[in-house]
């Protein structure tokens, strides 16, 4: 069976039960996570549901596929796209290569901390870049978090740049985090996020990047034990929807739309920060080695040719330069 027949098939049969649970809504969005149950992203999708549920009188209900059910992100965009999956939570780096001002806030170090990315994201920047997703076929709804992202790998405690040296380290299918990759003089290894665990343990790479959360949950720890908190990457999470399904939404059920996203945003916040703590401690209860208190400063300076080449138009320039302006 091809992927795209295997997804289908999946489809099909998830509209089959989709039928019998959600059987009293009008509409039931099929909204697209890849990770798992009880995850911050996927609880916060599932609350804005029943606030749309409540709000619209029970006409609208949201069906969270977690998991990676409907596929890896890159695919799930592409379905998106053409409506055949409604609402996408994702990372905003697959979205890179296609929507250029994503680019901007998935830059290495562009945000100080995550109270600083709030507030730029909270903001007209934040709003500007929600705006660009339209004309490429979606609705962009809300940020939600995304922690920073830091190296580990299966072979040794990385301290240093020198460290990272030749290694083989996954990124997302992103260019700038390819570029990213090889201005620390490692090999980006660009692939879909469900083949990372078994290609760190088969050695096909020697490890990836991510946050806590998914450091932990999918038992990336398990196979790469050194984790070097050297935080180049604040990469907000985008919940968005299909453009061709929300123009089949009267006006006031799109604004029904957009407030439930919006009210789910303080949800996922709360829920983030209480999860990184959680895996956090289990890794390290785990036994995962953490190299911490690492100077940043050459990382941060090796990122200069990555700026000049993905903030190179007048336009992203002027988006860079106002979210480091950001107080
Ligand atoms: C996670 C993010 C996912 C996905 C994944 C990855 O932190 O929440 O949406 O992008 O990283 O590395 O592919």
């Amino acid at each position: 069976m091809t992927k795209f027949n295997l997804t289908a098939a999946i489809l099909l049969a998830s509209s089959t039960l989709a039928t019998a649970a959600f059987a009293e809504c009008e509409v039931t969005l099929k909204s697209s996570d890849t990770h798992p149950d009880g995850y911050p992203t996927v609880e916060a999708v599932k609350v804005m549901g029943e606030n749309l549920k409540a709000a619209t009188g029970g006409r609208i209900c949201i069906e969270v596929f977690h998991s990676a059910q409907l596929g890896e992100e890159k695919d799930t965009i592409e379905q998106t796209k053409f409506g055949v999956i409604d609402l996408n939570r994702v990372s905003m780096g697959p979205f890179n290569n296609q929507i250029e001002e994503t680019k901007v806030v998935s830059l290495p170090y562009i945000f100080r901390s995550t109270d600083h990315a709030h507030r730029v994201l909270d903001g007209e920047v934040g709003q500007e870049i929600l705006a660009a997703f339209e004309p490429h076929g979606f609705v962009g709804l809300a940020y939600y978090d995304g922690g920073s992202r830091s190296f580990y790998n299966s072979q040794k405690p990385i301290a240093s740049m020198a460290d990272l040296s030749g290694m083989k380290v996954r990124v997302m299918q992103s260019d700038v985090f390819v570029d990213m990759m090889s201005a620390l003089g490692a090999n980006a290894t660009p692939m879909p996020y469900g083949e990372v665990y078994s290609s760190i343990q088969t050695g096909v790479i020697d490890g990836a990047e991510n946050n806590w959360p998914s450091y932990e949950s999918s038992g990336h720890f398990e196979v790469a034990r050194y984790y070097t908190l050297d935080q180049h990457l604040i990469v907000p999470e985008i919940l968005v929807m299909s453009k061709a399904s929300w123009d089949k939404l009267s006006a006031e059920d799109q604004a029904a739309v957009k407030a439930a996203a919006a009210a789910s945003v303080s949800v996922n916040r709360e829920l983030w920060a209480a999860r990184e703590k959680e895996s956090e401690a289990k890794v390290r209860a785990a036994g995962a080695e953490i190299i911490d208190n690492i100077d940043k400063t050459p990382f941060i300076e090796a990122m200069v040719p990555v700026y000049e080449k993905h903030a190179n138009t007048p336009k992203l320039k002027s988006l860079v330069e106002r979210i480091q302006a950001t107080e």
